[in-house]
């Protein structure tokens, strides 16, 4: 039998729920129950009320939010060694560094960061979110981390003063794209259309037609009329999109542009750890209650913005999250 119908056998006889990153190697997207990002699939497992299992094909922030937001489930990170260098890049002793600095301006963190670090701060936010989330707090400075370049496109839409802690936390994987490739496909492709992710340096978000993350770009493709669309993001996103609009043409803004530690999640991988069900990720109390609250403050804000500018909304904030 192949390994796509013993993971899907496996599935069922365990209750299990596969959830994969929009990274995922295509064929992990291919078997998932759903494709998202991560703060869309923790919810996605929330409302899965029979689910035992859930398999979090991603990396460990994500899973860790996973099983913050799903105590009663037993969630399984098929690869241990799947670790986002970002959410390494801020600790918990340099954010009390900062907070000593300032003491009273809120702390912000992006959910890429690991949840011993969640537990110190305010609020969370998703790069779908971060702009809504600081724009809704009551402070005309904030504390960021640990993405710098999603601080300086928080700071320009907000126009309120971000600072990154640390100074220059960043996505190895973004970092990689350059103005001179996207101008190389443009002139290849006059009429296409340039969607970069806000991790991605200050010289790309010039040059974007569209600046988002992976779930917004999604909705972005879907709806913009155009016929060809260069990507700058991680190249796994480019298989769901062309998957959801097959008359459409989506080019990767650089080749390279491949997250090493989201491809460690291959089939083989996936099929043990359900079987063996390894790799737990569990989140010890008290840190998993305050990273909780700071998640839960995050959808707080944001249903009470949306409520102010529209009553009728309170839908479309859950599927446009
Ligand atoms: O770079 C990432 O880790 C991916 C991403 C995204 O756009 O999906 O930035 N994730 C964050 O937005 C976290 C949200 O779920
Ligand atoms: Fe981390 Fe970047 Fe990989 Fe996302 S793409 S998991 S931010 S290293």
């Amino acid at each position: 039998m192949a390994l796509a119908d013993k993971i899907l056998r496996l599935k069922r006889e365990k209750r299990a729920v596969v959830l994969a990153h929009n990274y995922q190697r295509p064929e992990v997207q291919d078997i998932a129950d759903y494709v998202g990002d991560s703060i869309e699939l923790s919810r996605k497992a929330m409302e899965e009320k029979d689910a035992e299992i859930i398999v979090f094909a991603a990396v460990d922030f994500m899973a860790e939010s996973a099983a913050i937001l799903n105590p009663d489930k037993k969630v399984l990170l098929p690869s241990a060694g799947a670790r986002c260098p970002m959410a390494q890049m801020l600790t918990v002793d340099e954010i009390k560094r900062w907070r000593t600095h300032y003491p009273l301006l809120p702390l912000v963190l992006y959910v890429n960061t690991l949840a011993s670090a969640k537990a110190y701060c305010d609020v969370c936010c998703t790069s779908a979110n971060a702009v809504e989330v600081v724009n809704a707090l009551d402070a005309e400075t904030v504390l960021f981390g640990p993405d710098h370049n999603l601080a300086e496109y928080v700071q320009e839409k907000t126009g309120k003063k971000v600072i990154p802690i640390p100074e220059r936390g960043f996505c190895p994987t973004h970092l990689l794209f350059q103005p001179e490739d996207v101008q190389a496909l443009k002139a290849q492709y006059p009429d296409a259309v340039v969607m970069v992710h806000p991790e991605c340096a200050a010289e790309m978000r010039k040059i974007a037609d569209f600046i988002g993350s992976t779930s917004q770009m999604c909705k972005y493709a879907k709806e913009n009329a155009a016929k060809t669309f260069i990507v700058a993001t991680e190249e796994g996103l480019l298989h769901r999109l062309k998957k959801e609009n097959p008359e459409k043409r989506f080019l990767l803004a650089y080749e390279g542009a491949v997250c090493p530690n989201m491809k460690l999640n291959t089939l083989e991988r996936i099929y043990t750890a359900l079987k063996e069900e390894r790799h737990i990720v569990t989140v010890p109390e008290p840190i998993a209650s305050k990273a909780r609250k700071a998640l839960e403050k995050m959808f707080e804000l944001k249903i009470e913005k949306r409520l102010k500018r529209d009553n009728h909304c309170f839908e479309e904030f859950h599927t446009s999250f």
